[in-house]
């Protein structure tokens, strides 16, 4: 289909849907300058995840481990929300049942005004005591390290969900909700390989949902949507709401 085509498509299935969920990833920032972690600058080219965002990496030497965040922090610090993020907190006022569920850690969809939001794997500016569970936002900069508990004296960790570490179950069922339910699924900005996420596309397309993808590049979500618009986030997303 040719892309004014597509984009009328979409247009018309958000002009008719009750509900509308979205599905974003590190490309939506990337317009914000913050790094995305797979491809040609992406973070896991210079990191290697396995030595940073693991709960063993983290057992092994919690300082190593801090003193990324504290590098990451620092970065995103200086980065804000853009058009893309802006178009999502209009979105979210069009629809009587409307979810957005991020990937991102980064707080830009909570910075841009969105409120209708899961960050499934978590929030870097938040902290969580290995000792006692106690959560905090904590926007030091930087972060004295090893950081403590106010409360218990306990070794605090980001608020993160590392690899091989399970998602919060009420992010997990809020998002399987909002995916069962919604007429129009948009996937922004991710590569589609981290599960359970990868997993979103195929879930809303079963439950009937019209499910589109905008990216840079085909992902393995393309096979499974109904239409893939290539292009930026900050150009494509703004462009759906006219
Ligand atoms: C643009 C753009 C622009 C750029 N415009 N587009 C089933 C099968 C196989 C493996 C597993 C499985 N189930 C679980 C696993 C293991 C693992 C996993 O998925 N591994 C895969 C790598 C294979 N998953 C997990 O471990 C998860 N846990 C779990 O499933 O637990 C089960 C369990 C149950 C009970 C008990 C215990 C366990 C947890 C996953 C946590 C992921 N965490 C991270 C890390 C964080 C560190 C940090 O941020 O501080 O989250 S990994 C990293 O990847 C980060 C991201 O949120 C996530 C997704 O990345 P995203 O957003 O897609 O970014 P990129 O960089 O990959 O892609 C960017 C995209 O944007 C690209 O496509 C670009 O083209 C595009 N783009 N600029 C438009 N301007
Ligand atoms: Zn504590």
């Amino acid at each position: 289909m040719q892309r004014e085509r597509i984009i009328r498509e979409i247009r018309t299935r958000l002009a008719t849907a009750r509900g509308v969920t979205v599905l974003t990833g590190a490309g939506i920032s990337a317009d914000s300058g913050v790094p995305t972690f797979r491809g040609a600058d992406g973070l896991w080219r210079n990191f290697r995840a396995e030595d940073l965002a693991t709960p063993e990496a983290f057992a092994r030497d919690p300082c190593v481990v801090w003193e990324w965040y504290n590098w990451r922090r620092e970065l995103i610090a200086t980065k804000s929300p853009n058009p893309a993020h802006y178009a999502l907190v209009d979105l979210e006022k069009r629809f009587e049942r409307f979810w957005l569920i991020t990937q991102n850690v980064d707080g830009l969809h909570g910075a841009a005004g969105s409120q209708k939001l899961s960050e499934i794997h978590g929030n870097i500016w938040k902290v969580r005591c290995t000792r006692c569970g106690r959560v905090d936002e904590n926007r030091e900069l930087p972060i004295a390290i090893p950081p403590s508990c106010a409360a218990c004296g306990g070794l605090l960790r980001p608020h993160i969900v590392w690899f091989g570490e399970a998602l919060a179950t009420e992010d997990l069922n809020r998002s399987y909700e909002a995916l069962g339910r919604c007429e129009v699924l948009l996937i922004i900005g991710t590569s589609g390989i981290v599960y359970p996420a990868a997993s979103f596309a195929p879930v809303a397309k079963a439950a009937g949902a019209f499910v589109v993808e905008i990216n840079l590049d085909a992902t393995p979500n393309t096979q499974v949507v109904d239409v893939s618009l290539q292009g930026r986030t900050k150009d494509v997303v703004p462009e759906l709401l006219p």
